[in-house]
């Protein structure tokens, strides 16, 4: 282990204004700063976002402001390490409610971050991607990725309400988030790809000599599905703790290049004591009550309730009823940056 380094104080003050005048700074005052011992030190809080508080505010916003005011009516849920009004939930995921009334359209458009809907209430709400309607029935994951022209219906008669999540912070930083407005999508008359070609796991359209596979073949998720194969793979592990990750299904890659999302099945009574792992995470209660500990801080959550939590966060999760959550984190960023890891605690 070196040295303290030195400090910028120790330096003469008319070198340092003339490193100032000269547009440098020195490294070595900075240096633990940009480059931490042995981890990172994130800025990154715990967040919890209950959902008794959030649906209020989000049928008021729908009294407030037309959706042709907001174009997404979406309250974003702020990392309390960036503090009030930050639009991240962590570095790299952005978290927001989404609340689209019956009859209104959040209209078409396309941008460079890539998103996920994970539904938590209403029925008739749909997301249309690229001409494929999805619908949008409670726990279902939709996705939206970056690039694809995509717009919000709403042929229900109660409010439909949905989270998102997206790599917007990171496409935000590298200076590469932007949208394009477009009108809305011509519809394919037919379910989507996860109710015809891709219906049953393991089956997956002939391949045509030299056709290359759809980046995107399928980008709905239906939750009865998920539930059915967590629940049996439960019941032939004595009721141990089960999870699935959401995969491409020609594939078998992560859903999106950045983000990836991981159903989690703890059922009643089940403890959980995750590796301290560098990505970052967003857990989505589906169904289910419990409680986890992030870093030391308890977090009592239930049904449709989201909580957060920073790189190398050291996790208990502990189900008092049978309990479903959806993770979304960016190791699918990490690894293709060559860094993901895994420490035993
Ligand atoms: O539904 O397309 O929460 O573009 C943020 C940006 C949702 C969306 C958000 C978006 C959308």
């Amino acid at each position: 282990m070196s040295e303290q380094l030195g400090t910028l104080e120790e330096l003469p003050l008319d070198y340092r204004e003339a490193m100032s005048a000269a547009g440098v700074a020195p490294l070595w005052p900075m240096m633990r700063n940009v480059l931490p011992h042995d981890l990172p030190a994130p800025v990154t809080r715990p967040g919890y976002w209950a959902y008794a508080a959030m649906k209020p505010l989000l049928l008021r916003a729908g009294e407030l402001t037309p959706v042709e005011k907001a174009e997404r009516r979406v309250l974003v849920m702020s990392d309390p390490g960036r503090g009030k009004g930050a639009m991240q939930a962590t570095a790299s995921i952005y978290l927001g409610m989404q609340l689209l009334l019956p009859g209104e359209t959040a209209p078409a458009h396309v941008h460079t971050p890539s998103a996920v809907r994970i539904i938590v209430e209403g029925e008739g709400g749909f997301t249309v991607v690229d001409g494929e309607k999805m619908p949008m029935q409670a726990g279902d994951l939709v996705l939206t990725p970056g690039g694809e022209w995509h717009d919000h219906g709403h042929e229900g008669t109660a409010p439909v309400i949905w989270l998102d999540a997206l790599d917007l912070p990171v496409f935000y930083y590298l200076e590469g988030s932007y949208a394009k407005e477009g009108p809305l999508q011509a519809q394919r008359n037919r379910p989507d790809a996860s109710q015809v070609e891709y219906i049953s796991a393991g089956l997956a359209p002939s391949r045509r000599h030299e056709a290359g596979a759809r980046r995107y073949p399928m980008m709905r998720y239906p939750w009865g599905r998920t539930e059915a194969a967590l629940r049996e793979m439960a019941r032939w592990s004595d009721g141990a703790f089960v999870e699935l990750d959401y995969v491409n299904p020609e594939t078998g890659k992560d859903v999106l290049p950045t983000l990836g999302f991981t159903a989690m099945f703890l059922p009643k009574g089940a403890r959980l004591a995750p590796p301290l792992r560098s990505s970052s995470a967003a857990f989505h209660v589906v169904k289910g009550k419990g409680r986890s500990t992030v870093n030391g801080q308890v977090i009592d959550w239930s049904a449709k309730d989201t909580f957060s939590t920073p790189v190398f966060a050291a996790l208990d999760h502990e189900a008092a009823e049978d309990s479903f959550l959806i993770r979304v984190h960016d190791r699918p960023l990490q690894e293709k940056l060559g860094y993901y890891e895994e420490r035993q605690r």
